[in-house]
């Protein structure tokens, strides 16, 4: 039986030097075809696909997709959006979301080109410092209202930035709603030192929460 293993590495390794296997768990990556129940990797992530967008959520401690949100518009405007310039790592955008409706709308994930993993953030005061964490239930503006994302309050959190933020930048960042209707924007890169809150995230990646915003 001792053959098997080097028969397994060959053909492993033949496999990547054909560039098969690389191609293979690309596509899957770029796809991105989450499943309802599939396991996923960070809390908040929203990720759309065929039409439908998925949310990462933590169902009896473990991480999976919820089911899939039928994609439509929303009726939601966001105003004075902007994103924190930032190299790598952590980023915000902060912004102005109306509600112009008669109803109340609650906001459940967000996602960016810039970021591939996203949550919503809440800053609260624990043992006296402010730190960071995700907003249980997403944030529902009322009827009629606004919410201000703002530096030392909610947020749309930059989990891990896959490209840098420039000052200036259009950075796209889209919004979805409970119903799974989206609103997409532009929020421009700002240089800002502030809001540096430390993540207090329940399910934080290796050595994120020693990381700052
Ligand atoms: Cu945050």
């Amino acid at each position: 039986m001792h053959l098997a293993r080097p028969a397994l590495m060959f053909t492993t390794a033949a496999l990547i030097a054909s560039g098969a296997f690389l191609a293979g768990a690309q596509a899957h990556e770029e796809g991105k075809a989450p499943k309802a129940g599939g396991v996923c990797e960070m809390s908040g992530t929203a990720v759309t696909s065929h039409s439908s967008t998925f949310i990462c959520t933590t169902v009896g401690g473990k991480l999976v997709w919820g089911k899939g949100l039928p994609v439509s518009a929303s009726p939601l405007k966001v105003t004075d959006a902007w994103t924190k310039v930032a190299s790598s790592g952590m980023s915000a955008t902060f912004g102005v979301v109306t509600n112009p409706t008669t109803k109340p709308i609650t906001i459940v994930g967000a996602s960016s080109p810039y970021a591939p993993m996203d949550q919503l953030h809440e800053v609260v005061t624990v043992n006296g410092a402010s730190v960071m964490q995700q907003k249980q239930g997403g944030f529902t503006i009322p009827a009629k209202s606004s919410l201000t994302l703002q530096p030392g309050g909610n947020h749309i959190m930059f989990m891990s930035l896959s490209k840098p933020v420039t000052a200036g930048a259009m950075v796209p960042v889209t919004l979805t709603t409970s119903t799974g209707a989206q609103v997409t924007f532009k929020a421009v890169g700002k240089v800002f030192s502030g809001g540096n809150e430390t993540y207090n995230g329940a399910t934080p990646m290796p050595s994120m929460s020693s990381m700052k915003m």
